[in-house]
């Protein structure tokens, strides 16, 4: 397993669309999926899409366990929502490639999803609280959408403007 970096804003890679893995999942697939993993929890975040590493395929991986759980990793490939929420509700989310910039997004409260596991096999389940809010949130990478996004036109400018002058001080 090995670590990657993260690309940030304004990198246009973050803009791409991912591509699906067709032909099912390989260990090729598989070491990128660990690589990622790896990547997410020293971050540390609670998930990460492919494209944030540079690589345009509709691979996500997540872990929502708590700080003194076990640890509980979780692979979606070729993620495809279902069904959505007429609900929707608000989060105050986070972005590895955004860093230390939070805001509220609205997003619908529950959805359906359907997509490969680790091992390649077909998965339905429903998602809801912290986990429908950020497989949205990671399948919106997938489409080149930022949560900053979903935010005012200068909002979204400020962030950008913090994120590279932080990494410039740096
Ligand atoms: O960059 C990413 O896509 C990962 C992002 C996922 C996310 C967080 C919150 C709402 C929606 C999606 C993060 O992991 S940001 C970091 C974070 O949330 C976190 C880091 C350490 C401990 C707990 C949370
Ligand atoms: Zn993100």
């Amino acid at each position: 397993m090995a670590l990657r970096p993260i690309l940030t804003v304004p990198d246009p890679v973050l803009k791409q669309k991912s591509r699906p893995i067709e032909g099912g999942v390989t260990d090729d697939h598989r070491r990128l999926m660990d690589d990622m993993l790896e990547t997410m929890y020293a971050a540390p975040g609670i998930g990460l899409a492919a494209i944030q590493v540079g690589v345009p395929l509709r691979i996500i991986v997540m872990d929502l366990s708590g700080k003194d759980e076990p640890k509980a990793p979780r692979f979606f490939v070729n993620p495809e929502i279902l069904e959505k929420s007429e609900e929707m509700a608000p989060y105050e989310e986070g972005c590895l490639s955004v860093p230390d910039i939070y805001d509220d997004v609205v997003r619908p409260a529950r959805v359906k999803l359907k997509f490969l596991d680790y091992e390649g096999r077909e998965v339905v389940e429903d998602a809801d609280g912290l986990f429908a809010v950020c497989i949205q949130h990671e399948m919106d990478h997938l489409e080149g959408v930022l949560f900053i996004d979903h935010l005012s036109r200068l909002k979204r400018e400020t962030a950008v403007r913090k994120v590279r002058k932080a990494q410039r001080d740096r």
